[in-house]
């Protein structure tokens, strides 16, 4: 199935001669956009939104929000005041200084874009963590970021062992009814008495902007830190492969929790002056077709898992909705099946854009472009500035149609700078000093278009998000009634992969539905909601290596029928 390329849009904006742009381009070309160029200062906050409050884009809208209770919007010279607020009420109430890892930890809202890029302002680095993060997950990343502030609401407070983190001096608190005490704050009374005025810290291109904890396949989540030169990519990428134009109304549904979230929930559309919309709450198809209807969105920045959704609920639902604003849609976080692409021009009219990158990566890496041919199934080719590769497990390259590690060449703008406190972790990543090994396999075809195969790791990938099986096992592990857990992804037709695990009870402990139902429970309450496995199977035995490692590709196997391969590694048979 070929898929023919899209009229290019008019303007400069779009790649439609990408060939002769991939042959030509040099990220020097990009520093013109910003005004560091002539200042030599440089803050990401001045360049997304005060720098647009000193233009004549000072009256756009810069933020539309809504959920179910509030439905708000604020301009560029509104968001330059209230993120100066912020960055003053965090410089006043807390020692925080630049470098300092500060962390928010709450639903999308207003508050929550302030907060952050009050932040960055002062030139805190910014640290974010999804809503649905439970205590252990939590601990794990304000204790390995010696996080200093938290913002935070009441109710998720509770989740946050405050007592064992040494190094967390003040907390934040948005809502009502806060009850402040030496350590912690009324984040509102403070943003309401603190000046509008704001001397912004500048900072060096290569100082640190935000902190997004991910996960791997061993050891505890790795913090990604990127810095501020991230911005050469995430807007040249805005321009190329979101398309933005001056009047767009974009909307991307990612949380900042997800670096979607905030290298395109964020940076991107607002380093281009663009109206962005934030839609906070829970999906439904409901809300998200009438966001897109009553916003008039153009561009759309989703996940496949949010498409198969929409897929699912009918095509009837969309009949009631006026879509026509929709210009581009784009896809991000997992395989976009050929099928979403397909519902995609029968159904929005609308082809849905492939974009391949990582928490690692910092910005779009491999993407298919409004100018080009789309290929269903293939996640497009490297964006100008990228070269991108398949590499054996020596480094060296492969031929086309070759599977093998999908590999970045060292040095785009917005690669990541350090995984926190781990260097050997980071170097690990590198292979040959010159290649950045993604952990994906692929192939690329003779076009030079890059096909997804699977994770070369363990990582599962369940409703976009990324979960490491060790921090779910290890969650598992806690429960009395568990000997051993081995945690695999499981194809599901919704939701990409699902988090099934295999245990294995304490001595004379028998399975049953209710102990299947406390484990769920058990890890859902523990560590988060996505985190907890959808299906358990109880074991005698798992299968384990000489070290004692469980084998998680023979339980892949177990759950797929395949054949188990060399088992001859197996300790205990
Ligand atoms: C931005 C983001 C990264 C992993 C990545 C890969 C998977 C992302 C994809 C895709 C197939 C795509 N992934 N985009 N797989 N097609 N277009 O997703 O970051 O959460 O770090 O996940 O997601 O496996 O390695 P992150």
């Amino acid at each position: 199935m070929r898929i023919e390329p899209l009229v290019a849009t008019e303007g400069n904006h779009n790649l439609s001669d990408y060939e002769k742009t991939y042959a030509n381009f040099n990220w020097e070309n990009v520093n013109e956009a910003f005004s560091w160029h002539e200042t030599g200062k440089v803050n990401m906050a001045y360049e997304a939104i005060d720098r647009h409050a000193e233009s004549s884009k000072a009256n756009r809208t810069a933020l539309y929000f809504e959920d179910a209770d509030r439905k708000e919007s604020y301009t560029f010279q509104d968001m330059k005041s209230l993120t100066n607020k912020a960055a003053n009420v965090f410089k006043e109430q807390s020692s925080i200084q630049k470098g300092d890892r500060l962390f928010i930890f709450m639903p999308r809202s207003p508050e929550l874009y302030f907060a952050l890029l009050g932040a960055i302002k002062m030139g805190a680095v910014a640290g974010t963590l999804f809503e649905a993060f439970m205590e252990v997950a939590i601990y794990d990343r304000l204790l390995d970021s010696e996080a200093k502030v938290l913002v935070t609401t009441k109710a998720l407070l509770e989740r946050v062992p405050v007592e064992k983190l040494p190094h967390l001096e003040k907390i934040f608190i948005i809502g009502e009814d806060v009850v402040e005490s030496e350590t912690t704050i009324d984040f509102n009374k403070e943003f309401a008495n603190a000046r509008d005025q704001f001397d912004i810290e500048w900072v060096d291109l290569e100082d640190g902007l935000v902190l997004h904890y991910t996960s791997g396949s061993t050891g505890k989540p790795k913090g990604i830190l990127h810095v501020h030169n991230a911005m050469i990519q995430q807007y040249q990428t805005g321009k190329w492969v979101l398309d933005l134009k001056d009047d767009d109304i974009y909307w991307c549904t990612a949380d900042p929790g997800w670096v979607t979230g905030t290298a395109y929930g964020i940076f991107a559309p607002w380093l281009h002056g663009i109206s962005m919309l934030v839609v906070g709450g829970r999906f439904s198809p409901q809300n998200w077709y009438g966001a897109l209807q009553n916003y008039k969105v153009s561009v759309w920045y989703s996940a496949p898992t949010a498409f198969r959704m929409l897929m699912g609920a009918g095509n009837h639902v969309l009949e009631d909705y006026d879509l026509s604003s929709l210009r581009h849609v784009l896809s991000v976080g997992e395989p976009l099946n050929p099928e979403v692409v397909k519902w995609g021009n029968e159904v929005l009219h609308q082809r849905i854009h492939d974009t391949w990158w990582m928490t690692e990566t910092g910005a779009q890496m491999i993407c298919n472009y409004p100018s080009m041919m789309i290929k269903p199934g293939s996640m497009g080719k490297p964006v100008p500035g990228v070269t991108a590769t398949i590499v054996d497990d020596q480094g060296i390259e492969v031929p086309p149609f070759t599977m093998g590690n999908l590999a970045i060449k060292k040095g785009w703008p917005s690669m990541m700078r350090q995984i926190w406190n781990n260097k050997a972790k980071y170097d690990s990543c590198f292979m040959n000093e010159e290649w950045y090994v993604s952990g994906d396999s692929a192939y690329m075809d003779d076009d030079g278009y890059f096909w997804f195969q699977g994770r070369i790791d363990d990582v599962i990938m369940t409703a976009g998000e990324r979960v490491g099986p060790f921090e779910v096992e290890s969650k598992i592990l806690e429960h009395p009634a568990v000997l051993e857990a081995g945690v695999i992804g499981k194809p599901d037709p919704i939701r990409g992969e699902i988090i099934k695990a295999f245990i294995s009870l304490k001595e004379g402990i028998e399975p049953s539905e209710e102990l299947e139902a406390a484990i769920k429970l058990f890890v859902k309450t523990g560590l988060a909601a996505h985190a907890a496995p959808r299906e358990i199977e109880f074991k005698e035995k798992l299968p384990k290596t000489r070290s004692g490692k469980i084998m998680r590709r023979v339980l892949k196997a177990w759950e797929l029928d395949l054949p188990t391969g060399d088992l001859s590694t197996i300790g205990d048979d």
